[in-house]
């Protein structure tokens, strides 16, 4: 099993509180394998065996407050996407894809991908996680900062 990384700069996550996950912790979550599709809105798409920990274990350690509906997913330059809170729980804070490290392919540590969400949700270089409660009626669009590529 392929170890944790060591993270160019730990991850935030905000739930109930706020906690820093750094490389001590990554390596205190269990590696996982899934194999996902990103597809752009484009058309182009790919599948890819990606290894990474499993989202829902990273925020069991974060007290995920019940009204949660919504999970932020922010990337270091401010990109940011709002995924359904069931959809989150089935996602992967990924590492690797097909064998190598992001940081070496990529030039990040650390993506989001998910079964469902879409590629333009797969976020790349991800330096922050919260949960929110979006109330009935709100557009959960509306806390995205998308800059799509097509
Ligand atoms: N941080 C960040 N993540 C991002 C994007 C971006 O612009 N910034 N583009 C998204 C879009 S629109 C797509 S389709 C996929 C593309 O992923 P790929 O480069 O692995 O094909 O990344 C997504 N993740
Ligand atoms: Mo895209």
């Amino acid at each position: 099993m392929s170890p944790t990384p060591s993270l160019t700069s730990p991850i935030r996550v905000v739930a109930d509180g706020e906690t820093s996950i750094d490389d001590e912790a990554l390596a205190a979550l269990g590696v996982q394998e899934r194999t996902l599709e990103v597809v752009c809105t484009s058309g182009d798409r790919y599948e890819a065996t990606w290894r990474g920990v499993a989202l829902a274990d990273l925020l069991e350690r974060c007290e995920v407050p019940p009204e949660t509906t919504h999970v932020l997913v922010e990337s270091a330059d401010g990109y940011r996407v709002s995924v359904r809170i069931d959809r989150a729980l089935e996602a992967l804070l990924a590492f690797e894809r097909d064998g190598h490290p992001l940081s070496a392919a990529a030039g990040y540590d650390a993506r989001f991908v998910a079964p469902g969400i879409g590629g333009p949700r797969a976020v790349k270089d991800v330096a922050l996680i919260e949960t929110v409660a979006i109330p009935p009626g709100a557009h959960p669009e509306s806390y995205e900062e998308l800059w799509p590529d097509d």
